[in-house]
């Protein structure tokens, strides 16, 4: 079902800060940085490195609004991994296959994500504890 880890989310109070920090400490680049009005974030792209199945990022965010959910995680837990994507080649036939096993999907239907991707959420509960994303990636994937 999964290509990939795509990305690891990292909630941070300053995204100018946190890019420092990241690309310093592992002499990571930062390839994408996007306002995501609808999904209430700033936020940079920082390329680990190319596998199989295709990229995999560092996701710093920074959120646009105290309300929003990145906001809100950062009031009750403070900065640190907000979520867990992993690339899929089907994001909307991925949504059909786990949310019929029960897992509470947070999105209807994809959303826009980084890079022109198509993404939706899991619901942490349901999944142990972890935020989910899926994506797939604008990219044709390889399998
Ligand atoms: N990881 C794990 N658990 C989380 C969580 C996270 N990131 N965010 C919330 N939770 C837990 C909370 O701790 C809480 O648990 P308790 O009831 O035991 O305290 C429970 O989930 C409900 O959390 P909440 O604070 O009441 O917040 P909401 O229910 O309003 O929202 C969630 C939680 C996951 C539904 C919401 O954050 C969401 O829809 N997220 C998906 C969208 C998103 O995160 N977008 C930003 C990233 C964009 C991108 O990656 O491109
Ligand atoms: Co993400």
């Amino acid at each position: 079902m999964f290509l990939r880890i795509d990305h690891i989310g990292i909630a941070c109070n300053d995204l100018e800060e946190k890019i420092a920090l990241f690309s310093g400490l592992f002499d990571l680049t930062v390839v994408a940085r996007e306002v995501n009005e609808e999904q209430g974030v700033k936020e940079a792209m920082l390329h680990i490195a190319d596998g199989a199945g295709g990229a995999s990022y560092i996701q710093l965010l920074e959120p646009l609004s105290a309300d929003s959910p990145v906001g809100k995680f950062l009031a009750k837990r403070g900065e640190g991994v907000h979520h867990v994507a992993f690339g899929v080649p089907d994001v909307a036939g991925a949504m059909e296959q786990i949310g019929a096993k029960g897992v509470r999907l947070l999105d209807e239907r994809p959303r826009h994500g980084s890079m022109g991707s198509s993404i939706a959420f899991l619901h942490p509960k349901d999944v142990g504890g972890m935020l989910t994303e899926l994506v797939q990636s604008a990219r044709p994937e390889q399998m």
